[in-house]
């Protein structure tokens, strides 16, 4: 960064001043892909993200380090999984149809992950790259233009951190000591990868143990909006000290930030990069899939839906599968969908309170509605992350339809939504 650059607070500021690109918030889904050298094994336990398989390597977790002995052999360490990387079967043009079908508008590659293996070919990692060591393919370049052949929208995921760089061990070196990779590894790093491939949207992670100062990270960003310009936007990873970009909750809906733009991240399975250990009942059904994202929109924010590709560049079948049921329901709700804003009850609905209920009654179909979560202990509804505070009175709760919910309190009709809630059964509750 030059002396210019290099002044956090200016930085800051320009940030706080600078809105979310329209185009961001009315997109709705983009399609996460996790792919490289941990997709090799594809292996975790159950719940676990394969994508750490080099920390599970590093801490010599039980599970991950058998399942290393019994398929590669005592002496293998994470560098043997790159001649392994072959995506033989990557088919980049493929790939953006299939996003278009599941009707993302845009997607979001990892172009490195913890493990500091870069899917293009960086001049700071050499030997350690998808160029040198693996498929011999530009990754990060060849999706790039061909999700630009499309009306989607490219984006890049980077992580600040590194599991095993030699100037800083993310884990085992002092969190404080990290200058020296910064400086001379990961903003050059950072400015290669964004000037090469121009992405419209930047994923950070890894930043969880720095400061956003010791990141510079409001100044890479200005220099990175300054250079992609209005349509650019980053998500909110950058380090302590900073509140910018859209936020990005993992596996999670229930937000209720408004001001600002979030996404629900989340893989089709528990996994983000392909973990072949996961049952078929992780996936759940296309049904979940549909009414997750619904309610993820319903209360304001979108969805980044991960893909984990095989070794070989396929993207498993169950995954194409729910893209393209995705992408189907799309077709006949986008119109619902695609630049919706948040669900808003009004401010005398937000005063109107409830007690008294019975501890008994079943609430199940209401949990099960996209646009409403319950908390049973003292019965609070949250519609969008409002609470509606108790008031007695006689209330009834319908759905109308399987894609209607009608809310009545005492007699007056106060919610009325098509959304497409699951439930079909009502109640009606005396209190
Ligand atoms: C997390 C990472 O640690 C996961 O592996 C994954 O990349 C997810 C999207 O972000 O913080």
């Amino acid at each position: 960064l030059s002396a210019q650059e290099d002044n956090y607070e200016e930085a800051k500021k320009a940030l706080s001043e600078r809105p979310y690109p329209q185009w961001f918030k009315d997109a709705k889904l983009g399609i996460f892909i996790h792919w490289g050298l941990y997709s090799v094994p594809s292996y975790a336990s159950k719940e676990g993200y394969s994508e750490w398989f080099l920390r599970g390597m590093q801490t010599k977790g039980v599970e991950r380090m058998k399942f290393v002995e019994d398929i590669y052999g005592s002496n293998f360490t994470y560098k043997d999984f790159a001649p392994l990387f072959k995506a033989e079967l990557f088919n980049p043009d493929e790939w953006a149809s299939l996003f278009e079908r599941a009707g993302a508008k845009y997607v979001m590659l990892v172009s490195k992950h913890h493990d500091g293996y870069t899917l293009w070919p960086s001049k700071y990692n050499r030997n350690w790259n998808s160029v040198d060591v693996g498929p011999k393919r530009d990754i990060v370049g060849e999706l790039t233009e061909a999700v630009r052949k499309t009306d989607l929208k490219m984006g890049l995921y980077y992580s600040l951190s590194e599991w095993n760089h030699p100037l800083h061990r993310w884990y085992t070196d002092p969190h404080d000591s990290i200058g020296k990779y910064v400086d001379e590894y990961m903003i050059p790093q950072f400015k290669e990868l964004v000037s090469t491939y121009k992405p419209t949207l930047i994923f950070s992670d890894g930043e969880w143990y720095n400061t956003a100062k010791q990141w510079h990270a409001p100044q890479l960003i200005n220099w990175y909006y300054n250079l992609v310009g209005d349509d650019a936007i980053v998500n909110n990873r950058w380090g302590h000290g900073l509140d910018t970009g859209f936020l990005t909750p993992e596996y999670s809906s229930g937000i209720k930030e408004t001001n600002r733009p979030w996404t629900e991240v989340r893989g089709l399975g528990r996994s983000f990069g392909l973990n072949r250990n996961e049952d078929l009942e992780a996936y759940g059904t296309s049904k979940e899939l549909i009414e997750r994202f619904a309610q993820a929109v319903a209360n304001g924010g979108g969805m980044i839906l991960n893909v984990g590709p095989k070794a070989d560049g396929q993207i498993p079948m169950i995954q194409q599968e729910r893209l393209v049921q995705l992408g189907d329901w799309l077709k006949t709700n986008g119109s619902a969908i695609y630049g919706a804003t948040a669900y808003q009850i009004t401010e005398e609905e937000k005063r109107i309170e409830i007690e008294g209920l019975d501890e008994n009654i079943d609430f199940n179909w209401v949990r099960n509605s996209p646009m409403k979560g319950i908390k049973e202990d003292n019965f609070t509804i949250e519609w969008s992350g409002y609470i509606v505070a108790p008031k007695k009175g006689k209330y009834t709760f319908e759905t109308k339809a399987d894609d209607a919910v009608a809310v009545y309190i005492d007699g007056k009709l106060i919610i009325d939504q098509n959304y497409t809630a699951s439930g079909t059964q009502s109640e009606v509750m005396d209190a």
